[in-house]
């Protein structure tokens, strides 16, 4: 396995930001409008989060820079780093600290030639054999899911439970379980071998995004 991809050291401090982080949040205009995105943004962060990603399928490239621009004035100096859903070369110029691709999207190579050596790169996985060969890949992070079945990516078969430990002993990088996680569901996520989750539906249609994030957050410590 090649690992030797030395990082740059903005790379490595949002790198740690990621490290350290329990829960990402997306923050997807499927169920906030980009009007509404600062706000919840905010709550989230003042909930304890500090990994966010724009998901913005369909919407233009310069709502998406202009929302963009506004929640990272508003989430960097909190500490947090902000990715975008695909666009890395959008990312790329408006120095956001780097972007998310699907197995479908363009390739690893690709994206990082896009995005410069500065930025966090992540990938989505739905298999162990897809976790298996992101780690060869110049990425910081993978997504492994949907562990339940989603109304955010109805297309997809979930992957259950049961690779969820062999997902975290192959990879070199953080492991961001996903799918139909919710507060209720976390303490069986956490048993089955998850260590940090990706919470998209489960923050942004909630009463009270900062306290469900509160809240999930202490689960993830073990707090409660
Ligand atoms: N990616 P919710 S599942 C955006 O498996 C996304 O890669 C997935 O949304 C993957 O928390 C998913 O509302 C949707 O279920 C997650």
């Amino acid at each position: 396995m090649n690992t030797d991809f030395s990082l740059s050291t903005l790379r490595a401090r949002r790198a740690a930001i990621l490290e350290e982080a329990r829960l990402y949040a997306i923050l997807d205009t499927g169920y906030v409008p980009p009007t509404r995105l600062l706000e919840m943004g905010k709550a989230l962060v003042e909930g304890g989060v500090r990994v966010f990603q724009l998901r913005a399928k369909g919407l233009d490239r310069e709502t998406i820079r202009s929302t963009a621009g506004l929640l990272l004035s508003a989430l960097r100096p909190r500490g947090a780093i902000l990715l975008l859903n695909d666009h890395p070369a959008l990312a790329a110029e408006i120095d956001a600290d780097g972007a998310h691709v699907g197995q479908d999207d363009e390739s690893v190579a690709e994206a990082r030639s896009l995005l410069g050596p500065d930025a966090i790169l992540g990938k989505s996985t739905h298999s162990i054999s897809q976790a298996r060969e992101a780690q060869d890949e110049d990425i910081d992070y993978t997504g492994f899911g949907p562990l339940f079945a989603t109304p955010t990516k109805p297309d997809y078969i979930p992957v259950g439970f049961n690779d969820i430990q062999e997902a975290h002993e192959l990879a070199r990088v953080p492991v961001f379980c996903i799918g139909g996680i919710k507060r209720h569901n976390l303490p069986m996520v956490l048993k089955a071998g998850a260590k940090r989750v990706v919470i998209v539906s489960g923050l942004l249609q909630t009463a009270d995004p900062r306290a469900e994030a509160e809240a999930c957050l202490k689960i993830l410590r073990g707090e409660t």
